[in-house]
């Protein structure tokens, strides 16, 4: 397998987010976000770590996307930090902060890189959680006015826009009190989730506001889309009532609970009867749901596995065993199909024909020990990872061999970086930055570098 067995114009890209790369806190009129505060409670984030310079890409961002070009890729996924560009989140534009994500945008366009911009990636401006964050309505008219400033400035340059990234994280942040803010109520997530979807629909009024009627997908000028991670629930015994009943709970609570009111316009039965079992139906008005369906250029998934439920552990075990996939070292189950199931998933149910980027897609280590390699220099062998990357994109072929609209792939990530409550123990990159600024490209990494290289015939 390699590039060209994949459209000519297909996007190979590497994805990342400003919170988890960018370090740079409190530098040049940042204001502070909400995992930088949160990050600061004790015992919330794994060794208590912190966001505070991560890979350093606010400084290190020319270096960095040198390497990115060097393996090969021809997109990069990056999010705007919002409160870097409004640190009150609202009203008072920073200068510096967008001089910065202009400096970096050209730099990309100068190595023909294409940019695949994310305007909110969990990163809320902590001044805008302190009126209430994403349970206050007014977060539509707030997300609303920083989207058209970020389509005004880089009208341009970016053909490739992501309102919002991964809204369960917001569910997480406000519902389960795990991520930031750290908020916990079932009701503070459904309503954080509802009023998060309806300033999704606001951002893509303002995207056609600015860049006028919807067109068909193309990269000669800009699309709006939003990204869902797509993590599918199958109950491990196919004919228990009980395994079918939480895996199908499941399925309603997450995907569903975004796909539905945002291709289809409304919220699933199922989720209605939830929400209304446990009182914590959000405020939805008149409107409502018309507003948050606002038709999209593309659907960007994120897919990283599917998940395995019952209430029988050795059930899931045997299940992943016997009948689905095996066990990676790093514990989770290694079923690339996933993707493909995925993308038919989307395709039957929410999007038909609607074109497809795979907006993430990687798996994660504990500790990579680097070895000196065959040529004398630094290595770091990840044979888990080349067979994920291998076979996701294997079944990603298949899909797309059989019909499946997908124009883009991006992989989960350039360099191990900050990954949330688990700070900085798992690793997602496919290369690394050492402590003394040097990079290490694991084995994945030159496994993308041999799929992309340009005198592949
Ligand atoms: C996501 C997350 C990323 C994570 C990645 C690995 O969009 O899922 O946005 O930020 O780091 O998924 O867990």
């Amino acid at each position: 397998m390699n590039k060209n067995d994949f459209p000519k114009d297909f996007l190979w890209g590497v994805a990342t987010s400003a919170a988890q790369i960018e370090g740079a806190w409190n530098e040049d009129g940042k204001g502070l976000e909400i995992w930088d505060v949160f990050s600061r409670i004790p015992g919330k984030i794994a060794n208590n770590d912190r966001p505070d310079v991560a890979c350093d890409y606010y400084h290190k961002y020319p270096e960095q996307l040198e390497l990115i070009k060097s393996l090969g890729f021809n997109c990069h996924r990056f999010s705007f930090s919002w409160a870097r560009i409004m640190p009150e989140g609202a009203g008072r534009v920073n200068q510096k902060g967008l001089d910065y994500y202009r400096r970096m945008i050209d730099k990309m366009l100068e190595l023909g890189i294409t940019p695949n911009a994310t305007l909110y990636h969990w990163d809320l401006p902590y001044e805008l959680e302190c009126r209430g964050g994403f349970l206050d309505r007014d977060i539509v008219k707030w997300f609303g006015d920083y989207a058209e400033l970020m389509f005004e400035t880089f009208k341009d340059e970016i053909p490739l826009w992501v309102t919002f990234n991964e809204p369960i994280a917001t569910y997480v942040g406000y519902g389960l009190g795990v991520f930031a803010p750290g908020r916990k109520g079932e009701k503070f997530g459904r309503q954080a989730n509802h009023n998060l979807l309806l300033a999704h629909g606001e951002g893509v009024r303002r995207f056609r506001k600015v860049f006028g009627e919807k067109k068909p997908f193309d990269l000669s000028h800009a699309n709006i889309g939003i990204v869902v991670d797509v993590w599918h629930h199958h109950p491990a015994r196919k004919d228990d009532p009980g395994d079918i009943r939480i895996a199908e709970l499941e399925n309603e609570k997450t995907y569903r609970s975004y796909m539905s009111p945002v291709f289809k316009g409304f919220y699933r039965e199922p989720l209605l009867q939830f929400m209304r079992d446990t009182g914590s139906m959000p405020e939805i008005r008149p409107g409502d749901m018309e507003s948050i369906a606002e038709p999209l250029d593309f659907f960007g998934l994120n897919c990283y596995n599917r998940v395995v439920d019952s209430s029988d552990p050795k059930a899931v075990k045997d299940e992943i065993e016997h009948r689905g996939g095996n066990f990676m070292d790093n514990g989770a189950e290694y079923y690339p199909k996933a993707i493909y199931d995925a993308l038919a998933n989307v395709r039957e149910n929410f999007i038909g024909d609607l074109p497809v980027i795979i907006t993430e897609n990687g798996t994660y280590s504990a500790a990579e020990d680097a070895v000196t390699g065959p040529d004398g220099k630094p290595a770091i062998p990840d044979p888990m990872r080349v067979r994920y990357f291998e076979g996701f994109i294997s079944w990603l072929k298949k899909a797309m061999d059989e019909g499946a609209n997908v124009k883009g792939y991006t992989a989960w990530s350039i360099l191990d970086n900050y990954e949330w409550t688990a700070g900085y123990t798992m690793h997602f990159g496919i290369a690394r930055l050492e402590p003394d600024g040097s990079y290490i490209v694991k084995d994945s990494g030159k496994w993308f570098r041999d799929l992309l290289k340009s005198d592949n015939t």
